[in-house]
C-alpha cells in the first residue's frame, strides 16, 4: 500500500522539479549582473535620495581602544584614541588582552539610537571593524569578535539594528580595509606583528578569504544603508580591488551606498576624488575634519569629531561648542553636503556626557529649523557675508536665509534673494509674519525683525535663526 501511494506521487514531483529548475534558469538569464560602475544619473539620483535628504548622521567609533582610552603603560599616547595600537605601539598579543576584556555592560542600543534620533540624525555609521581588526558582530571567518573573544557575547550590531529600526534611523557600517591584527594584512602598514616568521603575509589572500566575506556577512545579515570604507590608502589595496569590491557589494544589494574610500580616488584629508582620467568607484567624497570651501557636483559628507579623537580618550576635553557644531551643520548643508558627527563611547558603553549635551542642543535647534535643513538643497549662492547661509526647498518655492548671528540693529539686508510680491516672510519658530521691503535702487531686501526679539530669551532657539522667503 505504502509503495503504491508513493508511486502515484512520483510523476507530479518530477514535473514540479522540472519546471522549478526551468524557472530558476530563466530568472538567471533575465537578470544579468548590472554594470554598477556606470549607472545613469537618474539611477544614482534615485539611490542617493534618502541620503541627500538625511543631512545629519552619527559616527560611532567603538572598540577595545576605549579600554586604554589614550593611556598605555602609564603614558598618555598622543594622537587619536583608536590609533593607540599603532601609536604606542601595543604589540598584537597585548592588544588582544584589551579585546578580551571588552565588556561594555552599560551598553544600551536603544539609548544610542534615541540620542541620535533626538539630535535629528537620520543615520548612524558604526565601526563594524576599525584598523585594530576587532569585530563588533559574530563574524563567521574569525574568532576575533565580540561573540567569540569576550565574555560580553552580545551581538552589538544586531542590537543596534533593532534599535535603529525602531527609531527610523538608518544603520550603516564603517569597515576598515587596513587590518593590524590579521596575519595576512601585516605587510600593509603595521610593522608590529610578532609572529612574522610563521606567517607569510599575503594581502590579496586577506582580501579574498577575509575582507570580502566579512563585508558580505554585514550586507546580507544586517542590511546596512551605507558601507563606509577606510584605510584604503595603504599601497597593498589597489584600484582593481576597489572596483571589484564596489561591484561585489552593489550586486548583493543594488541600493547600497558606498563611500569613495572603497577605491583609490581620495586626495588626502580633503576627501574628494582626484581629477584624473581614471574613473573611481564610490558614491560620495569624504572630507575628514574639514568642510569643503564651496559646493561640489560630487556628493560629499564631512566627518568630524566633537573633541580631538574618534575613539574614546579619557582626558580629551577639547570639546567644540554647540554653537560651533550647529554653525558647521548649517555651513555644510548650505554647500550641499552631509555632516557625520562622531561620538566615542566609553569601554562601559556610554556616550560621554559632553557629547550627549551637544547632541541635545543640536536636536533642539533642528526641531525649530528642520525645514531649512532637511529636503533642502544648495542655493545658487550659498553664502552672503560671514553670517548668512542660504538653502532652498526641494520644490524651489522657498529660500531659507539662515542667520548665524542676530543682526546688530535688528534688521537684515540681503542682496541675493528677492521675495515673491506680497508674500509673507517668516522666521521659523515665530508665529507672526515679518515686515519687509525691497529697496528699489539697490534691489536689496530689507527684513525688519520684531522688536521684542531684541531680547535674546524671546527668540526661537539659540545659535542660529532661519528666515523662510517665498520666491
Ligand atoms: O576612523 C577615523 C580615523 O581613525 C581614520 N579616519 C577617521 C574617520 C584615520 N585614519 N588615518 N587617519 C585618520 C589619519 C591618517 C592620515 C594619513 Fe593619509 C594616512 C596620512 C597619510 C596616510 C590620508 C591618506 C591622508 C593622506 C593619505
Amino acid at each position: 500500500m505504502k509503495k503504491c501511494h508513493f508511486k502515484n506521487l512520483m510523476l507530479p514531483i518530477a514535473i514540479l522539479i522540472f519546471f522549478g529548475c526551468q524557472q530558476q534558469t530563466k530568472q538567471k538569464e533575465e537578470t544579468p549582473s548590472k554594470d554598477y560602475l556606470n549607472e545613469t544619473k537618474a539611477e544614482k539620483d534615485n539611490r542617493m535620495r534618502w541620503w541627500r535628504e538625511a543631512k545629519f548622521g552619527m559616527f560611532i567609533h567603538w572598540g577595545p581602544y576605549a579600554i586604554p582610552a589614550g593611556t598605555y603603560e602609564g603614558k598618555q599616547i598622543s594622537g587619536i584614541g583608536e590609533w593607540i595600537m599603532n601609536n604606542a605601539p601595543v604589540p598584537v598579543e597585548a592588544y588582544e588582552d584589551f579585546s578580551r576584556q571588552f565588556n561594555p555592560v552599560a551598553f544600551d542600543a536603544d539609548e544610542w539610537a534615541r540620542i541620535a534620533s533626538d539630535a535629528g540624525m537620520k543615520y548612524m555609521v558604526i565601526t563594524s571593524k576599525h584598523h585594530d581588526g576587532f569585530c563588533l558582530w559574530d563574524s563567521k571567518v574569525t574568532n576575533y569578535d565580540i561573540m567569540d573573544f569576550t565574555s560580553f557575547r552580545r551581538d552589538i550590531l544586531r542590537e543596534l539594528k533593532e534599535a535603529c529600526d525602531k527609531y527610523g534611523v538608518k544603520l550603516c557600517f564603517y569597515h576598515s580595509i587596513m587590518d593590524w591584527h590579521h596575519p595576512d594584512a601585516q605587510s600593509a602598514f603595521f610593522p608590529n606583528y610578532n609572529d612574522k616568521e610563521k606567517s607569510n603575509p599575503n594581502f590579496q589572500r586577506y582580501v579574498t578569504d577575509y575582507l570580502k566575506p566579512q563585508v558580505e556577512e554585514l550586507v546580507v545579515n544586517y542590511d546596512p544603508a551605507v558601507i563606509w570604507f577606510d584605510g584604503e590608502w595603504i599601497k597593498d589595496w589597489t584600484h582593481e580591488n576597489g572596483q571589484e569590491m564596489y561591484r561585489f557589494l552593489r550586486n548583493l544589494n543594488p541600493d547600497l551606498i558606498i563611500n569613495n574610500r572603497v577605491d583609490k580616488g581620495r586626495q588626502g584629508m580633503q576627501g574628494m576624488n582626484k581629477d584624473d582620467e581614471k574613473k573611481y568607484a564610490g558614491d560620495f567624497g569624504t572630507p575628514e575634519q574639514e568642510i569643503l570651501e564651496g559646493t561640489s557636483d560630487f556628493d560629499w559628507e564631512a566627518c568630524m569629531t566633537m573633541n580631538d579623537t574618534w575613539g574614546y580618550k579619557s582626558y580629551d576635553d577639547n570639546w567644540k561648542s554647540s554653537d560651533t557644531l550647529i554653525h558647521y551643520l548649517i555651513d555644510i548643508v548650505a554647500k550641499g553636503g552631509n555632516f557625520l558627527l562622531n561620538v566615542g563611547p566609553t569601554a562601559e558603553g556610554l556616550i560621554p556626557q559632553p557629547s550627549v549635551d551637544r547632541l541635545a542642543e543640536m536636536g533642539d535647534w533642528l526641531a525649530i529649523n528642520a525645514e531649512a535643513v532637511y529636503a533642502a538643497g544648495s542655493h545658487k549662492v550659498y553664502k552672503e557675508g560671514e553670517h548668512i547661509r542660504y538653502t532652498v526647498s526641494n520644490d524651489g518655492k522657498y529660500v531659507y536665509a539662515i542667520m548665524l548671528k542676530w543682526p546688530d540693529n535688528n534688521s537684515l539686508m540681503l542682496e541675493n534673494v528677492i521675495p515673491k510680491a506680497e508674500s509673507e516672510i517668516r522666521l521659523l519658530g515665530y508665529d507672526r509674519p515679518l515686515s519687509w521691503e525691497v529697496d528699489p535702487e539697490e534691489s536689496e531686501l530689507v527684513i525688519n525683525l520684531p522688536k521684542e526679539l531684541r531680547d535674546e530669551a524671546k527668540r526661537p532657539g539659540k545659535y542660529a535663526w532661519s528666515l523662510k522667503i517665498p520666491i
